[in-house]
């Protein structure tokens, strides 16, 4: 069968997946794409979910929270970073360097400056003014697809077939200090098996932590699902958790070994992009709330 290398990432990311196309073009590895492409989202302060310019939590910090996940099944993580502005790449040397997976707070920035990164401050002018805003009333009240937006989990095929994803955010705004969601865990925010596939998730972290969302997808794919079926079947999970599903946001993609991938949300408006066959297009997801 021939390999059709793909990049497909959450929201609308046309710079990110871009940058991974760029990356796979020059016959560098998924795993080069994937770290590659979410880092043009951890360096755009206009993003609020990722990296500098992301939403404190309610006291002012700025926490990260990033993983990555290889074709050999390595993994690699960071939670409840900060001041480190490339998460995605800590978590890289993580997996690379040290006999650990998944380093929190303090020591994940320890380990970030002794590997070289430079600490700088990540709450920019317009995050601190949208948190002292949000101070005034201090209600504490996650808004579907505004407060949840932008988290970017990134899903790549090199021309080798191999599968390699990453995950990246601040996680959601003014959530409590030390609050950690699903995207830098293993099997929840993402998950990648090269002999089936890869999965990725955004949206309330609580929820898809809860339901192991990626993980489930990769597994369902296994067992013979699309991986349109896949998604679907796991925002389900979810949603039949969660009497109060009509209050949050879940959304997953998924890619398999063929290349063919799949979407699925909560409700409306949750979108992703792809590149394949040298188009960037951005895609609109089915959503179960119709
Ligand atoms: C979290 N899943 O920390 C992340 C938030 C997110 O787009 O996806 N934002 O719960």
């Amino acid at each position: 069968k021939p390999i059709i290398p793909i990049v497909i990432a959450t929201w609308n990311v046309p710079n990110a997946t871009q940058k991974a196309w760029d990356v796979l073009q020059e016959g560098k590895s998924a795993l080069d794409a994937v770290e590659q492409g979410v880092r043009v989202e951890e360096a755009d302060e206009n993003n609020q979910s990722v990296g500098i310019g992301g939403l404190p939590d309610r006291d002012g910090n700025v926490t990260l929270d990033a993983c990555i996940m290889d074709k050999e099944g390595n993994y690699g993580a960071v939670v409840c970073i900060e001041n480190i502005k490339h998460p995605i790449s800590v978590a890289r040397k993580v997996m690379e360097d040290t006999p650990h997976v998944l380093l929190a707070g303090n020591g994940a920035k320890q380990f970030a400056v002794e590997s070289g990164f430079t600490p700088e401050n990540l709450l920019t002018e317009s995050s601190k003014k949208a948190w002292e805003k949000w101070k005034i009333e201090a209600k504490y009240k996650p808004i579907i697809n505004v407060e949840n937006h932008d988290t970017i989990g990134m899903l790549a095929i090199d021309k080798n077939g191999d599968i390699s994803g990453a995950c990246t955010t601040s996680g959601l705004s003014y959530k409590m200090q030390g609050r950690v969601g699903d995207s830098a865990i293993i099997g929840s925010g993402l998950f990648i098996d090269n002999e089936i596939g890869g999965a990725t998730a955004t949206g309330m972290g609580e929820e898809v932590l809860k339901t192991v969302g990626s993980f489930l997808i990769v597994e369902l794919m296994r067992q013979g699902r699309t991986p349109q079926e896949a998604c679907e079947e796991a925002v389900k999970r979810v949603v039949k958790k969660s009497p109060n599903f009509k209050d949050f946001q879940v959304g997953y993609i998924a890619v398999n070994k063929q290349g063919e991938t799949g979407a699925y949300c909560i409700h409306e408006w949750f979108n992703y992009t792809v590149y394949q066959d040298n188009e960037n297009k951005n895609h609109k997801s089915d959503y179960y709330s119709k």
